[in-house]
This record gives C-alpha cells, structure tokens and sequence, in this order.
C-alpha cells in the first residue's frame, strides 16, 4: 500500500516530523477499537495535503465572497452532488467542520432560543451535543432527555408520551453509543402527531447507511447531521443533509450564521471519500464491518461479558466490564498496555462517574479497513477478556501487546509503510 510522502516535513521540522512517525507506528502496531475511528485512503490523506488548503471561499459554489473559486466551486459542488446521490438527499451542505458544529448549524437553522427538542441521554447512548447540561447549547434550548428501556431498546412509546406532553419543536434521533437499529418512520409519525421536527444525528452509522446496511432516514427526516470521518471512512469533517425547505435555512446557519471560511482540502478529501462510499468494494466494506461486530457479540457474551442495548445491530458494542472486576478506566488503561485501543464509557445509568464509567465502548470500523475479519474478531475477543482480568499483571499485558503486533504486521494501515 502507497504511504504519503513526509520528506518535506522531515527537513524542515524535526519535532513535528518525530511526533508523526510516532503516531504512523502507534496505529501500525496496536488495534484501533474506537468505534469512532477510521483509516481514511492515501488518496484522502493527499487530498487533505493539497493546496485548498491555502484559499479561503467564504458563501457557497457559483455564490462566494471573494474571487479565484473556479476549482474550489468545482470541487465542493462534486462533493454535494455524490453525497445527495448516496444518501437520496434533496439538499447536502458539505461545510460543516465537524459533528458538533453540525449539530449546532442544524439547531441554529430551525429553533429560537428557548424552543424545546426532544433528545436521547447521554449515558443511553446519546451525544453531548444532543443536550447535555454541560454544552451551551443546553443553556440555548430546553432539551428534554429520553432513555431507553429496561431491556436496552428505544423506548419509543416513553418517546411518544413525552412528545405528547412536552409538544417539543424537534425530535433528535441517532446515537454515539447505541448499537441497535433506529425506527425513523415511527419517529416520523409521533413528531407529525405533535408537530415536531425531525433530525437524525447519523455520524456514527453513516457508512452503514450509505453502503445500504441499516435503514436511511435521508427521505424521511428533515435534518440529518453527520461526520464524514466514522465508517464513512472519509476526512475529520461534518455535514448537513435536509429536505429542501430547509435549504435556504441550513446554508445561512452554516455560513455566515455559524462559520467562517470552509476548509476547502477537506471538503476536496470528503468529495473523494463519496466517491469511494459509491464503490462496491466500499459495499462489502460495510457488511465486514457489521459481521466482525456480530462476532465479537457472540464472543464476549460467551466470555461473560454483560453486552448493553443486549448486542448490535450496527458497527459497536458498549459493555459492562464491572462484572469482570475493573471499572471503565481500568480496563481502557489494561488494553491500552496490551496495544488495544478501546475507550471507558457511560453504561445506562451509570452509577459510576464520566471520568471512571462502568463500561467501555469498542467498534470494527477501523479493524475491518485494516482487512481483519471473523478469525481475527474472535482472537481480539479473547484478548480483550485476557487483558482485563490480567490488568494487575505486566506479563500478561506484554505477552498480549506482543501478539497483537504481530497479528497488525499482516494487516497494513492505509497510506502507512
Ligand atoms: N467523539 C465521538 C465519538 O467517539 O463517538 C463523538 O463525538
């Protein structure tokens, strides 16, 4: 696989030369379970790399704010076209920065301050920008915050009820942190019934949903945000998608209500991550991802782990590793000694607190671009139990550090020798 060349950097800047080579070798050798993360094509990383990134195009292709757009038009329309043709979109704005400024673009564009939304709780799987007191968007509208039920699904008869009762403005679906499949029609109907908005905050399945692996709330919802860089696989970025009422309302919330000048490299990296999302080998890509899951379910559950939302249906597991004798922190800490990367997570109502939480939340997204597949899935498992019973034992965490190395040496990251 084609690495990107550093040779310049390594003239000029030695600190900074150091520091990616550091992290090249960090993500060659160790197992990247982040749920949210991702290896993008050498491609993207070139793209992110080229001189977009020196001009500034404030407005949007054929409407900007200063001269010298011919290309940047050219590459931002081609983004827009390829992501309204994936997701079935009546209108896409590819400008946002990343998920929570288009969280806040998309609030922006249809509440006033005060108005009340419906959204998921944090610890249930939600985002902190869907309303969590501690963001200032909290402080901005009246978020009112549903759970799911006792058996780990949404509660979309507690979502009706308060519906009724709250008579919310918008309706926010789609989670960081919940493994199972949305019903975006039923939603639909209850925001109907009370006269709500729809949004779908969709970063986390987004790939999912392109490549045709779980349901698309693009025709149905009139606001769906995401990330481009989750399994879409594409730039750190974000993106509003709406329904075309709502055109007019998200560009001016984007710019000039929200931001400035777009970061026009990435958004000439999202429109060639698109272009790979049309691909068939991106399609087989996204159903890896979704069986590797399906593995490691059935695996940690025999190993004894307590799954929550009772599996996935999607790219993520969130588990309680409490009955394993380690709290979220501990084993985060245990698996980062033994080259796994995983992070400590909020389980439903978590007794614990967000800095030392009762589970961790792990993904395929980044495992399955590497080219791992059931085989592979089933030894992380067992590793993965391995380094938190043995998280008070050195040599176990050095034994299983050492063959995680060589099980990553046969899987290449993309764009790294
Ligand atoms: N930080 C992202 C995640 O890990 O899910 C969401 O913002």
């Amino acid at each position: 696989m084609p690495s990107v060349s550093k040779a310049q950097i390594q003239a000029q800047d030695d600190a900074v030369y150091q520091a990616i080579i550091g992290e090249e070798k960090r993500q060659k050798e160790g197992l990247e379970l982040i749920a949210s993360e991702n290896y993008v094509s050498p491609a993207i990383l070139e793209a992110l790399g080229s001189v977009f990134t020196n001009k500034y195009s404030e407005g949007y292709p054929g409407k900007r704010y200063y001269g010298g757009q011919t290309f940047t038009d050219q590459v931002e329309a081609l983004a827009i076209e390829r992501a309204k043709k994936i997701f079935g979109a009546d209108h896409v704005n590819v400008q946002p920065l990343s998920g929570a400024p288009a969280n806040v673009a998309a609030y922006f564009a249809v509440l006033e301050p005060g108005d009340t939304v419906l959204g998921m709780d944090l610890s249930h799987g939600g985002h902190l920008t869907h309303g969590h007191p501690v963001t200032y968007i909290a402080k901005l509208y009246n978020f009112i915050r549903y759970k799911t039920t006792a058996e780990g699904l949404i509660d979309y008869e507690e979502i009706e009820r308060m519906a009724r009762e709250h008579k919310p403005k918008l309706i926010l679906v789609g989670y960081s942190a919940y493994s199972r499949e949305i019903d975006y029609e039923r939603i639909k109907k209850i925001a109907d019934e009370v006269g709500a908005l729809t949004m779908a905050d969709i970063a986390h399945i987004a790939g999912l949903i392109a490549a045709g692996e779980m349901n698309n709330p693009v025709p149905i919802f009139d606001l769906v945000t995401t990330t481009t860089h989750k399994t879409l696989r594409g730039p750190r970025g974000g993106m509003i998608m709406c329904k075309a009422h709502l055109a007019k309302a998200v560009d001016k919330s984007v710019f000039p209500g929200f931001q400035g000048g777009p970061h026009e490299n990435n958004i000439a990296a999202k429109a060639i991550a698109f272009g790979e999302v049309m691909t068939d080998d991106y399609k087989k890509y996204a159903q890896q991802i979704r069986k590797n899951a399906k593995v490691m379910e059935e695996e940690l559950r025999n190993l004894g782990f307590k799954l929550m939302f009772g599996g996935t249906d999607n790219h993520l597991l969130l588990i309680d590793v409490t009955s394993k004798g380690a709290t979220g922190k501990e084993a985060e800490w245990a698996l980062d000694e033994a080259g796994i990367t995983v992070n400590k997570n909020m389980i439903p109502d978590d007794p614990r607190s967000p800095m030392d939480p009762s589970g961790i939340r792990i993904g395929t997204p980044a495992m399955t671009t590497r080219g791992m597949k059931e085989d592979e899935m089933r030894q992380v498992s067992k590793w993965i139990n391995e380094a938190i019973l043995g998280k008070d034992d050195p040599t176990t965490l050095e034994r299983i550090k050492n063959e995680v190395k060589e099980m990553c040496e046969r899987f290449p990251v993309p764009g790294i020798e």
